[in-house]
Protein backbone atom coordinates (compact mmCIF):
# COMPACT_ATOMS: atom_id res chain seq x y z
CA UNK A 1 0.00 0.00 0.00
CA UNK A 2 1.37 3.64 -0.43
CA UNK A 3 1.48 5.97 1.73
CA UNK A 4 -1.34 7.93 -0.04
CA UNK A 5 -3.62 4.71 0.59
CA UNK A 6 -2.71 3.88 3.95
CA UNK A 7 -3.03 7.86 5.88
CA UNK A 8 -6.79 7.80 3.79
CA UNK A 9 -7.64 4.62 5.45
CA UNK A 10 -6.16 5.45 8.95
CA UNK A 11 -8.22 8.49 8.48
CA UNK A 12 -11.02 6.98 7.60
CA UNK A 13 -10.91 4.13 10.15
CA UNK A 14 -11.32 7.44 12.45
CA UNK A 15 -13.78 9.53 10.41
CA UNK A 16 -11.07 12.48 10.62
CA UNK A 17 -9.13 15.03 7.17
CA UNK A 18 -5.93 13.83 7.12
CA UNK A 19 -3.75 15.82 9.41
CA UNK A 20 -1.07 18.31 9.32
CA UNK A 21 1.80 15.54 9.80
CA UNK A 22 0.07 12.84 7.00
CA UNK A 23 -0.36 15.98 4.46
CA UNK A 24 3.63 16.73 4.99
CA UNK A 25 4.05 12.57 4.18
CA UNK A 26 1.96 12.83 1.50
CA UNK A 27 3.52 16.11 -0.11
CA UNK A 28 6.98 14.50 0.28
CA UNK A 29 6.15 11.14 -1.47
CA UNK A 30 4.77 12.84 -4.26
CA UNK A 31 7.66 15.81 -4.37
CA UNK A 32 10.15 12.63 -4.79
CA UNK A 33 8.04 10.99 -7.13
CA UNK A 34 9.55 11.90 -9.92
CA UNK A 35 13.05 10.47 -9.36
CA UNK A 36 11.35 7.47 -7.54
CA UNK A 37 10.21 6.78 -11.07
CA UNK A 38 13.28 7.59 -12.71
CA UNK A 39 15.04 5.08 -10.35
CA UNK A 40 12.37 2.67 -11.12
CA UNK A 41 13.29 3.04 -14.76
CA UNK A 42 16.27 2.67 -14.29
CA UNK A 43 16.59 -0.56 -12.40
CA UNK A 44 14.06 -1.72 -14.98
CA UNK A 45 15.72 -0.83 -18.27
CA UNK A 46 19.17 -2.14 -16.65
CA UNK A 47 17.72 -5.40 -14.91
CA UNK A 48 19.44 -8.01 -16.87
CA UNK A 49 22.98 -6.34 -16.57
CA UNK A 50 22.06 -5.43 -12.97
CA UNK A 51 21.94 -9.18 -12.49
CA UNK A 52 24.37 -10.53 -14.27
CA UNK A 53 27.41 -8.26 -13.15
CA UNK A 54 26.37 -8.50 -9.79
CA UNK A 55 26.79 -12.15 -10.08
CA UNK A 56 29.30 -12.51 -11.71
CA UNK A 57 30.85 -10.31 -8.43
CA UNK A 58 29.32 -12.55 -6.20
CA UNK A 59 30.79 -15.94 -7.87
CA UNK A 60 34.04 -14.22 -7.57
CA UNK A 61 33.97 -13.27 -3.93
CA UNK A 62 32.47 -16.44 -3.13
CA UNK A 63 33.75 -19.15 -4.98
CA UNK A 64 32.65 -21.78 -3.24
CA UNK A 65 28.86 -20.99 -3.53
CA UNK A 66 29.15 -22.18 -7.05
CA UNK A 67 31.66 -24.85 -6.97
CA UNK A 68 30.83 -28.58 -6.58
CA UNK A 69 28.77 -28.90 -3.17
CA UNK A 70 27.99 -25.44 -3.31
CA UNK A 71 24.35 -24.20 -3.17
CA UNK A 72 24.41 -22.75 -6.55
CA UNK A 73 26.77 -25.27 -7.96
CA UNK A 74 25.81 -26.63 -11.81
CA UNK A 75 23.80 -24.21 -14.69
CA UNK A 76 20.25 -25.36 -13.29
CA UNK A 77 20.90 -24.00 -9.51
CA UNK A 78 23.08 -21.15 -10.43
CA UNK A 79 20.21 -20.48 -12.46
CA UNK A 80 18.03 -20.37 -9.62
CA UNK A 81 20.55 -17.62 -8.04
CA UNK A 82 20.26 -15.41 -10.26
CA UNK A 83 16.58 -15.94 -10.51
CA UNK A 84 16.17 -14.87 -6.86
CA UNK A 85 18.15 -12.08 -7.76
CA UNK A 86 16.39 -10.78 -9.99
CA UNK A 87 13.31 -11.04 -7.41
CA UNK A 88 14.84 -9.37 -5.63
CA UNK A 89 15.53 -6.77 -7.79
CA UNK A 90 12.01 -6.32 -8.43
CA UNK A 91 11.01 -6.00 -5.49
CA UNK A 92 13.30 -2.76 -4.98
CA UNK A 93 11.85 -1.30 -7.94
CA UNK A 94 8.04 -1.83 -6.24
CA UNK A 95 9.91 -0.15 -2.88
CA UNK A 96 11.12 2.40 -5.03
CA UNK A 97 7.79 3.17 -6.72
CA UNK A 98 5.69 2.88 -3.51
CA UNK A 99 8.21 4.89 -1.59
CA UNK A 100 7.67 2.08 1.31
CA UNK A 101 9.52 -0.90 1.98
CA UNK A 102 6.32 -3.17 2.81
CA UNK A 103 6.18 -4.68 -0.53
CA UNK A 104 9.52 -6.10 -0.31
CA UNK A 105 8.63 -7.60 3.15
CA UNK A 106 5.61 -8.96 2.50
CA UNK A 107 6.32 -10.80 -1.36
CA UNK A 108 10.23 -11.58 -0.29
CA UNK A 109 10.95 -11.16 3.05
CA UNK A 110 8.16 -12.84 5.20
CA UNK A 111 9.67 -16.26 6.01
CA UNK A 112 12.33 -16.06 3.93
CA UNK A 113 15.25 -16.53 6.02
CA UNK A 114 13.36 -19.88 6.87
CA UNK A 115 12.82 -21.11 3.67
CA UNK A 116 16.49 -20.54 2.49
CA UNK A 117 17.59 -22.91 5.90
CA UNK A 118 15.81 -24.99 4.48
CA UNK A 119 16.78 -25.31 0.69
CA UNK A 120 20.74 -24.87 2.42
CA UNK A 121 21.54 -21.67 0.81
CA UNK A 122 23.59 -19.56 2.93
CA UNK A 123 21.80 -16.35 3.69
CA UNK A 124 25.09 -14.61 3.92
CA UNK A 125 25.56 -15.28 0.17
CA UNK A 126 22.18 -13.70 -0.50
CA UNK A 127 22.94 -10.81 0.82
CA UNK A 128 25.89 -10.27 -0.61
CA UNK A 129 24.54 -10.79 -4.12
CA UNK A 130 21.96 -8.16 -3.06
CA UNK A 131 24.87 -5.99 -2.24
CA UNK A 132 26.22 -6.08 -5.38
CA UNK A 133 23.07 -5.18 -7.04
CA UNK A 134 23.50 -2.39 -5.49
CA UNK A 135 27.08 -1.27 -6.37
CA UNK A 136 26.07 -2.07 -10.02
CA UNK A 137 22.63 0.01 -9.78
CA UNK A 138 23.51 2.86 -7.72
CA UNK A 139 26.83 3.17 -10.31
CA UNK A 140 24.70 3.98 -13.00
CA UNK A 141 22.49 6.88 -11.18
CA UNK A 142 23.07 10.31 -9.38
CA UNK A 143 23.89 10.56 -6.03
CA UNK A 144 21.26 11.65 -4.76
CA UNK A 145 18.90 8.87 -6.52
CA UNK A 146 21.74 6.31 -5.41
CA UNK A 147 21.38 7.02 -2.12
CA UNK A 148 17.13 6.80 -2.24
CA UNK A 149 17.67 3.17 -4.23
CA UNK A 150 20.47 2.75 -1.85
CA UNK A 151 18.23 2.26 1.32
CA UNK A 152 15.48 -0.50 -0.46
CA UNK A 153 18.18 -2.67 -1.25
CA UNK A 154 19.96 -1.91 2.21
CA UNK A 155 16.50 -2.91 3.78
CA UNK A 156 16.94 -6.31 1.55
CA UNK A 157 20.49 -6.71 3.09
CA UNK A 158 19.35 -5.99 6.70
CA UNK A 159 16.40 -8.60 6.22
CA UNK A 160 18.96 -11.36 4.96
CA UNK A 161 21.20 -11.32 7.75
C1 LIG B 1 9.47 -13.30 -5.23
C2 LIG B 1 9.64 -14.01 -3.91
C3 LIG B 1 10.35 -15.34 -4.05
C4 LIG B 1 11.61 -15.67 -3.60
C5 LIG B 1 12.58 -14.77 -2.92
C6 LIG B 1 11.85 -17.05 -3.94
C7 LIG B 1 12.99 -17.77 -3.63
C8 LIG B 1 13.28 -19.16 -3.85
N1 LIG B 1 14.53 -19.61 -4.14
C9 LIG B 1 14.52 -20.94 -4.30
C10 LIG B 1 15.60 -21.76 -4.66
C11 LIG B 1 16.96 -21.43 -4.82
N2 LIG B 1 17.54 -20.25 -4.53
C12 LIG B 1 18.90 -20.31 -4.79
C13 LIG B 1 19.75 -19.16 -4.60
C14 LIG B 1 21.06 -19.06 -4.18
N3 LIG B 1 21.88 -20.08 -3.77
C15 LIG B 1 23.08 -19.58 -3.40
O1 LIG B 1 23.99 -20.26 -2.88
C16 LIG B 1 23.19 -18.15 -3.68
C17 LIG B 1 23.77 -17.38 -2.50
C18 LIG B 1 21.77 -17.74 -4.02
C19 LIG B 1 21.69 -16.77 -5.20
C20 LIG B 1 22.09 -15.39 -4.81
C21 LIG B 1 19.19 -21.60 -5.30
C22 LIG B 1 20.53 -22.15 -5.75
C23 LIG B 1 17.97 -22.32 -5.31
C24 LIG B 1 17.73 -23.73 -5.75
C25 LIG B 1 17.99 -24.65 -4.58
C26 LIG B 1 17.57 -26.06 -4.83
O2 LIG B 1 16.75 -26.31 -5.72
O3 LIG B 1 18.09 -26.93 -4.09
C27 LIG B 1 13.18 -21.41 -4.03
C28 LIG B 1 12.77 -22.89 -4.03
C29 LIG B 1 11.89 -23.25 -5.19
C30 LIG B 1 12.51 -22.89 -6.51
O4 LIG B 1 13.63 -23.37 -6.82
O5 LIG B 1 11.91 -22.10 -7.22
C31 LIG B 1 12.43 -20.31 -3.73
C32 LIG B 1 10.96 -20.32 -3.35
N4 LIG B 1 10.74 -17.52 -4.59
C33 LIG B 1 9.81 -16.52 -4.67
O6 LIG B 1 8.68 -16.60 -5.21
Amino acid sequence: MSIVTKSIVNADAEARYLSPGELDRIKAFITSGESRLRIAQTLTESRERIVKQAGDRLFQRRPDVVSPGGNAYGEEMTASCLRDMDYYLRLVTYGVVAGDVTPIQEIGLVGAKEMYKSLGTDTGAVAQSVREMKDVATGMMSADDAAEAGAYFDYVVGAMQ
